[in-house]
């Protein structure tokens, strides 16, 4: 069986809103909108993997809050993995730097409004639910 490299992905959230991203590449993701994040690194902690591209693709400073249980299939090899997470104070506010062309903070009843990649509606979908039950 082929080793499975986890990309993490961030449901970054101010109160009850949750950031969404605009890919700008690939062309066959571009338009389409995720939760952001990236692959670990060989040797990388997950949770310091996510701190480290959500600075560099949002230039923001943020912490990482909890895992979401699950494992959703991308192409393989890569699986995803989502944790919350959130600016840490004095962070400057999310900014579409690179691979990203626009950012929303989507309210609950919001969240549906963008066309999520397909790959990362049943994490959003997982997500949503556990942030409703707080
Ligand atoms: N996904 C995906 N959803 C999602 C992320 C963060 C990533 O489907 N929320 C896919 C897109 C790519 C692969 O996972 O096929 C790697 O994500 P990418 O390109 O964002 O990872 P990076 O930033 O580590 O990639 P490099 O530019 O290659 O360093």
């Amino acid at each position: 069986m082929t080793e499975r490299i986890v990309v993490v992905a961030a449901a970054l959230l101010d109160g009850d809103r949750l950031l969404a991203a605009r890919r700008s590449a690939p062309p066959e993701l571009a338009g389409r909108w995720e939760l952001p994040g990236g692959k670990v690194e060989p040797g990388e902690r997950p949770e310091d993997a996510l701190v480290r591209e959500l600075r560099e693709e949002l230039g923001v400073d943020a912490e990482v809050v909890e895992r979401v249980p699950g494992e959703w299939p991308l192409k393989s090899p890569y699986v995803l993995h989502v944790w919350t997470a959130r600016l840490r104070p004095g962070s400057p506010a999310p900014a579409p730097l690179e691979d990203h062309d626009a950012l929303r903070w989507l309210t609950p009843e919001r969240i549906w409004d963008v066309d999520w990649l397909d790959q990362d509606v049943p994490a959003v979908r997982e997500t949503s639910a556990r942030l409703g039950t707080r």
